[in-house]
C-alpha cells in the first residue's frame, strides 16, 4: 500500500476512537509517518499490531480535585493521569497544571514520552498526568491545598516502581514539594515517588536545569554535524520558565548570544544579549515575584512586544521552549528566510506540521522534542537511580551523565534518520530510534 494511504487508513481508525483529541492526532500522525514504513519493512510489528496497541493508553485515571480558596469557596478541578506504556520501566513523565489541560493533550504528551524516554536509554516506561488548575494569580496556601487533594486521589495509583510523576508547566519545585509531603503523610514512606525534589529531599542536582542544558547540548550535536557550533551565534528562545531560563544559561556559556524570551502575553527583544545578570533577574521574576516578562524591558530598555511570539526576530538558532504548537507554517518560513538554520525545541510538539515540513524541506538541522528536550526525564531518571541508591552524585558527575546521554540520543536519531545525501531527518531518526525498544520489549511480553 502506498505511504500516505498506510497513514490515513491508520489515522482514520486513531481518529474515530478519540474524538476531538486533535493534539493527540497530530502527534499520532507524526510518528506513523515515520513508522508506518518502517513496520513494513518489519513485519513482527504489524502482525503483533504494535502501534495500535502503543496509541491506546494501558490506563487513564480521571477524577475530581476539590479545594477551597482562601475566601472560603469550594472549588473543583479535573485531575488526570494517563499510564501510557510501560513495556520498559514504570511509568515516567510530568504533570501540568494550566487551565487548557485536557485529555487530548495530556494523550499528546503521554505518548510523546514513551518514544523519549525510550530514547534517554534508561528504563522508564510513559506516563503524563495533571489538572486544568491555574496557579496564576493563586497563593501559595491555596496552591497547597490543590496539590494535597490532588494528591490524595493520586496517591493510591502512583509508587516508585509503578509510576513517577515530576513537573512540566506550572508545576515546579514548589508543587513537588507539596505534593511529595502529601504523598508522603498518606503512606508514610520517603522514596523517589516523584522527581524534582528539592536537593535538601531526594533530588538530584542538576535536575532544575536538565532540560534547557539539554536541548542546548543537542543544538551543539547537531551543529558539530556540519563542523559548527554555537559560540557568536544569535539566539531567540520563547518561554521564560523553567526549561527557557537554563535554555538561555547554557547557550551563554557556550559563547551564544540569546536576543529573546517570552510569556503568555508577549515577548522581549534585547539586542544586547540577555547576560548572567539579567538572566539571575529573569528567574527571580519567574520563579519567585511571578511576575510579567514585560518587566524585563521596563528594567533593561529593552523591546517589548504585547501579543507576539518571538520567530520574526532574526537569528541563527531558535530555541522553542514554552509550549505546543507555538511556531506555525508562517513562523517557520520567516525563520528559514531571516537565516536560521538550527531549531532545537525544549517545549513539546512546539511546531506545526506545517512548521516541520517547512524546516524539513530547508534540510535545516531541526531537533523534535521528544530528542532535544528529553534531558530532563534522562535526569529524572539520573534522580530514581540516586534515590535506589540512597547516594547522591555531584553536578560534575550529573551533569556528565547527562551530556553523555544528548550525545547517545543525537547519535540514535542519526543512525535512524541518515538518508542517502548525508541529511539527517531528526524526526524520523527520533520516531524510529525510540519505537524500537519499546515495540521489541513490547513483542518479548505477548499481547498485554
Ligand atoms: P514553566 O511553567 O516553567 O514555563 C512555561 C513557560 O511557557 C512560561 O513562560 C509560560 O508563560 C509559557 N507558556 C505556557 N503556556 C503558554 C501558552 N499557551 N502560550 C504562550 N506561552 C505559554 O514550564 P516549563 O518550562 O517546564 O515547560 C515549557 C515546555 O517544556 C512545555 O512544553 C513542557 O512540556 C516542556 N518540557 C518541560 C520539561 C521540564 O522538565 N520541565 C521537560 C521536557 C519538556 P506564562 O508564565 O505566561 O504562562
Ligand atoms: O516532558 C517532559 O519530559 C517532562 N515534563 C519531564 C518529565 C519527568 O519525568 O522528568
Amino acid at each position: 500500500m502506498a505511504h500516505d494511504q498506510l497513514v490515513k487508513n491508520f489515522m482514520a481508525d486513531v481518529i474515530a476512537k478519540n474524538q476531538g483529541e486533535v493534539e493527540f492526532h497530530q502527534a499520532v500522525q507524526e510518528v506513523a509517518e515515520s513508522i508506518l514504513p518502517f513496520i513494513e519493512e518489519n513485519p513482527k510489528y504489524k502482525v503483533a499490531k504494535v502501534l495500535e496497541r502503543m496509541t491506546e493508553p494501558e490506563r487513564v485515571i480521571l477524577f475530581r480535585v476539590p479545594w477551597v480558596d482562601d475566601k472560603g469557596e469550594l472549588q473543583i478541578n479535573k485531575g488526570y493521569r494517563i499510564e501510557m506504556n510501560s513495556a520498559i520501566g514504570p511509568y515516567k513523565g510530568g504533570l501540568r497544571f494550566h487551565p487548557t489541560v485536557n485529555l487530548g493533550i495530556l494523550k499528546f504528551l503521554a505518548f510523546e514520552q514513551v518514544l523519549k524516554n525510550s530514547l534517554t536509554t534508561l528504563p522508564m516506561g510513559g506516563g503524563k498526568g495533571g489538572s486544568n488548575f491555574d496557579p496564576k494569580g493563586k497563593s501559595d496556601n491555596e496552591v497547597m491545598r490543590f496539590c494535597q487533594s490532588f494528591m490524595t486521589e493520586l496517591a493510591r495509583h502512583i509508587g516508585p516502581d509503578t509510576d513517577v510523576p515530576a513537573g512540566d508547566i506550572g508545576v515546579g519545585g514548589r508543587e513537588i514539594g507539596f505534593l511529595f509531603g502529601q504523598y508522603k503523610r498518606l503512606k508514610n514512606e520517603f522514596t523517589g515517588v516523584l522527581t524534582g525534589k528539592g536537593i535538601e529531599w531526594g533530588g538530584s542536582l542538576i535536575r532544575p536545569e536538565a532540560t534547557g542544558y539539554g536541548q542546548v547540548y543537542f543544538a551543539q550535536e547537531m551543529l558539530k554535524t556540519i563542523n559548527d557550533s554555537l559560540k557568536g551565534k544569535i539566539c531567540t528562545v520563547s518561554g521564560s520558565g523553567n526549561v527557557a531560563q537554563y535554555a538561555i544559561e547554557k547557550a551563554t556559556q557556550f559563547g551564544a548570544k540569546v536576543v529573546t524570551c517570552s510569556d503568555s502575553n508577549g515577548y522581549i527583544y534585547d539586542q544586547y544579549g540577555i547576560d548572567k545578570e539579567k538572566l539571575d533577574y529573569i528567574k527571580w521574576l519567574k520563579n519567585e515575584k511571578r511576575g510579567r516578562i514585560s518587566e524585563y524591558a521596563e528594567k533593561f530598555k529593552a523591546e517589548y512586544v504585547e501579543g507576539q511570539r518571538p520567530w520574526g526576530v532574526k537569528c541563527d538558532v531558535a530555541f522553542p521552549a514554552a509550549t505546543q504548537n507555538e511556531v506555525n507554517g508562517e513562523d517557520a518560513k520567516t525563520l528559514v528566510s531571516n537565516g536560521c538554520f538550527v531549531v532545537s525545541e525544549g517545549a513539546n510538539m512546539p511546531s506545526t506540521p506545517e512548521a516541520i515540513e517547512v524546516f524539513l524541506k530547508h534540510k535545516i538541522l531541526y531537533g523534535p522534542g521528544k530528542a532535544a528536550n528529553a534531558g530532563g526525564v534522562a535526569t529524572s531518571g539520573l534522580e530514581m537511580s540516586q534515590n535506589s541508591l540512597r547516594l547522591s552524585w555531584t553536578r560534575e558527575e550529573v551533569d556528565t551523565r547527562l551530556h553523555n546521554i544528548m550525545i547517545d540520543i543525537h547519535a540514535n536519531c542519526v543512525k535512524w534518520g541518515k538518508d542517502e545525501s548525508g541529511y539527517v531527518d531528526y524526526v524520523k531518526g527520533a520516531n524510529i530510534g525510540g519505537f524500537v525498544k519499546v515495540a521489541d520489549a513490547m513483542l518479548a511480553q505477548g499481547y498485554v
